[in-house]
């Protein structure tokens, strides 16, 4: 049995749900329960707070989670990131008034520094060796400079908006992060083979996010040239058609070549292009 943490309710709540159901994992969660099992694997799936989880972990409460690599690195947490899961990407960053002079962080000596993210500050102050006063809050740290309690903010961004409406500007970043799946070193050696068994679904998962299923007609004269179009995974299926002359193409391509092959296949004659999300993928 393992024990995996997910956030109780926030941010990463709905995607860390998501992520386990496409790894067929059948979780009974009703509301507000701590905890609930897993139908078809044997897992359970605690519900705690985002900031509870890398203290959970550490003491082997749970086994593995899903979690900001923000928190953990605040929390200097002892625990094995395993897997980078592409969401809730953010980072953490130094924030002042807009029109308010910044020329690097040596800028903020002396000054005062509102944050939730204490230990991560302070390093990177000692990496720069700038001597500035933290002021710890727990929320609403990007009211800060305008109620005068700071004359800067080190603060979670993900798309501005915030800063923007309390008049502030990004300056520097500190941390990238996104949701990651993180272990107990002790239960990475226990209980290694159920560990494997989640890791590869995960992969397989989001591997199959990136990529897309194409299928199109082409005339036989196009088959080579377009079948050099394909970044594909080995070789490209090719299925002749009832009409003389023409192919059937499928293919596996990565979202980021979609729309340059997508042009490329219709320059060369391809018809009926279809597309088609794939749900996993195994290499
Ligand atoms: O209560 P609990 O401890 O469970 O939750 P929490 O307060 O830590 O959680 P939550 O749900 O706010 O955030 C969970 C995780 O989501 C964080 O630890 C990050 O890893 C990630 N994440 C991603 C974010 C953001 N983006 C984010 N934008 N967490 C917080 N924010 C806040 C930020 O603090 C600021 O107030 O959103 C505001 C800025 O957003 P933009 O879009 O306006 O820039």
């Amino acid at each position: 049995m393992i024990k995996i943490a997910v956030q109780k309710s926030g941010r990463l709540y709905d995607e860390s749900l998501k992520l386990l159901k496409e790894c067929g994992l059948h979780v009974d969660n009703g509301m507000d329960q701590l905890k609930a099992e897993v139908r078809n694997f044997p897992a359970e799936v605690y519900f705690l707070r985002n900031s509870d989880i890398p203290q959970y972990l550490e003491d082997g409460v749970v086994d593995i989670a899903i979690i900001g690599e923000n928190v953990l690195y605040e929390k200097n947490a002892n625990v094995f990131v395993l897997e980078k899961l592409g969401f809730s990407k953010c980072r953490l960053s130094i924030a002042l008034p807009k029109n308010d002079e910044y020329s690097g962080i040596t800028s903020l000596e002396g000054k005062k520094i509102a944050t939730s993210y204490p230990n991560t500050l302070q390093k990177y102050l000692n990496e720069k060796n700038v001597n500035a006063e933290i002021h710890l809050i727990s929320g609403s740290v990007e009211i800060a400079p305008n109620i005068g309690l700071a004359d800067a903010i080190c603060d979670l961004v993900s798309s501005g908006s915030t800063l923007f409406k309390n008049g502030l500007e990004e300056k520097d970043i500190l941390f990238r992060s996104e949701a990651c799946i993180a272990a107990n070193p002790k239960a990475l050696e226990d209980k290694k083979e159920i560990i494997d068994e989640i890791l590869f679904r995960v992969q397989s998962v989001l591997k199959a996010r990136d990529h897309r299923y194409i299928l199109f007609n082409i005339p036989n004269h196009q088959i080579k040239t377009v079948g050099k179009m394909l970044p594909v995974l080995k070789s490209p299926t090719v299925l002749p058609l009832l009409d003389e002359g023409w192919s059937s193409m499928h293919s596996v391509i990565h979202v980021d070549d979609f729309w340059k092959v997508i042009r490329g296949l219709k320059e060369h004659g391809a018809q009926g292009i279809l597309v088609i999300p794939v749900q996993n993928m195994v290499i």
